[in-house]
């Protein structure tokens, strides 16, 4: 009777492993968690200063016992300490979203990406694994639409051949395949979730949507003049992170694993991206010139507001991107919330009000 007791409630136990708490995803998807009553533990990285800017609403002091949100220091890259963590926390379901992230920069820092998201993803499976957690605890993986790469079909679905173009895609894929095998090989509940870009306004400022938002907000106000790009072709399915935290509890709860697109199927390039951003501040731009010596002019003023560096090129492109979220819709109930207008309105409010906070203060950008 007591065992049975204790496997009921340990039915009912709802305790969530978060790895990169702290950006952007985490954040959202830890508020999310915790609105539906989980217990939520995040991992952080140990850095110089302080990192969890985007969770510290959510903190509350453990001195005063039972709370439903901890962080403990830990690293992707540390083996031990992810086995520890696990073993003390017992995660009903665990969210792997640490990864070195943005796509440029994993040119410059090739290995370190694939030990963060490739080894990565497999160090938490055997973690799982060498603590006899295969049936206790459901796994999700922050796949990537960036697994497509080269274009091989339009739109991209779970069925679309992947085709990596950056050292980031190609870590991504091993993380992919390495939780269908661990799915398929011990019979564990590991979902891959093959996300495409999905912003807001704590999106990290290097990444194009924030970069522009941020920019036209700073232009706004006075702090800034001018906003450097790179390829203004790409093209891209972009949806809020806010409705895509949603989608990944939705696949930890599916009768069975499996591995989901979450899309909006609408695409959009990086220009149109940047007109509609001046737009929310009633400039609107014009493009004049060709390839790097394109600039985009204020109509109104004649300003150059835009100028190309080819440092923000990459060596291989992923040009366009727009996602078939049907399995999702089918089988999960999924569907994005926030129409794109919105998703921009929201950033560029949010940069404003930034923005706004540094000019008054007098502080300088860096
Ligand atoms: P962010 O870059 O905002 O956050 C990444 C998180 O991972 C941060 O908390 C970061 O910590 C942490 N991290 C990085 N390296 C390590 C490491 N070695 N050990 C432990 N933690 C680490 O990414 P997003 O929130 O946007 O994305 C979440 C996940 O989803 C990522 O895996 C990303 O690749 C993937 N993804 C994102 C999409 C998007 O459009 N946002 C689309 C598809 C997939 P710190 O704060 O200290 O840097
Ligand atoms: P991405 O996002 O590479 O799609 O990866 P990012 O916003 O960095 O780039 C989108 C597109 O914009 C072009 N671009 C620029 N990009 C940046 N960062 N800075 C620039 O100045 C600039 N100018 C043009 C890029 O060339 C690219 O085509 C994001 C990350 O969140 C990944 O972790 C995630 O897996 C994918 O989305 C889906």
């Amino acid at each position: 009777m007591a065992v049975k007791d204790s496997a009921a409630q340990d039915s009912k136990r709802r305790v969530a492993l978060i790895t990169g708490i702290t950006g952007q995803d985490g954040a959202y998807l830890a508020e999310y968690l915790l609105g539906r009553g989980y217990t939520v533990h995040g991992i952080k990285r140990r850095s110089s200063s302080f990192n969890t800017a985007r969770v510290d609403h959510l903190y509350q002091d453990p001195h005063a016992g039972n709370v439903p949100f901890l962080m403990h220091y830990g690293d992707m890259t540390d083996s031990t300490n992810l086995i520890r963590l696990m073993q003390q926390i017992r995660p009903t379901e665990i969210y792997n979203l640490a990864a070195q992230s943005h796509v440029q920069v994993s040119f410059e820092s090739p290995e370190y990406t694939a030990n963060a998201d490739a080894i990565g993803v497999l160090r938490l499976l055997e973690a799982i694994r060498i603590l006899g957690m295969e049936k206790q605890t459901r796994f999700y993986q922050a796949s990537t639409s960036e697994l497509y790469g080269l274009v091989q079909e339009v739109p991209q679905k779970e069925t679309t051949p992947f085709y990596p173009r950056s050292p980031y895609g190609v870590a991504k894929l091993y993380g992919y395949w390495i939780t269908v095998n661990y799915r398929e090989a011990y019979g564990m509940f590991a979902s891959n979730g093959i996300l495409f870009n999905h912003e807001s306004p704590i999106r990290g400022e290097t990444f194009v949507t924030r970069k522009i938002t941020r920019a036209v907000a700073r232009i706004e106000v006075g702090l800034e003049t001018k906003l450097y790009l790179g390829n203004l072709d790409a093209k891209r399915d972009w949806g809020h992170a806010r409705d895509y935290v949603e989608g990944m509890h939705k696949i930890l709860q599916a009768d069975e694993p499996g591995d989901f697109v979450l899309a909006t199927g609408e695409t959009r390039s990086v220009r149109e991206f940047v007109e509609l951003a001046f737009a929310e501040v009633g400039r609107s731009i014009e493009w004049r010139g060709k390839g790097v010596e394109e600039v985009g002019v204020e109509k109104a003023t004649g300003n150059t507001l835009v100028q190309i560096d080819p440092v923000y090129f990459r060596p291989t492109e992923v040009d366009l991107l727009i996602g078939d979220a049907s399995k999702a819709r089918a089988k999960l109930g999924w569907a994005p919330k926030t129409p794109f207008a919105q998703l921009v309105k929201e950033m560029v409010a949010s940069d404003l009000v930034e923005a706004r906070q540094e000019a008054a203060n007098g502080k300088r950008g860096v």
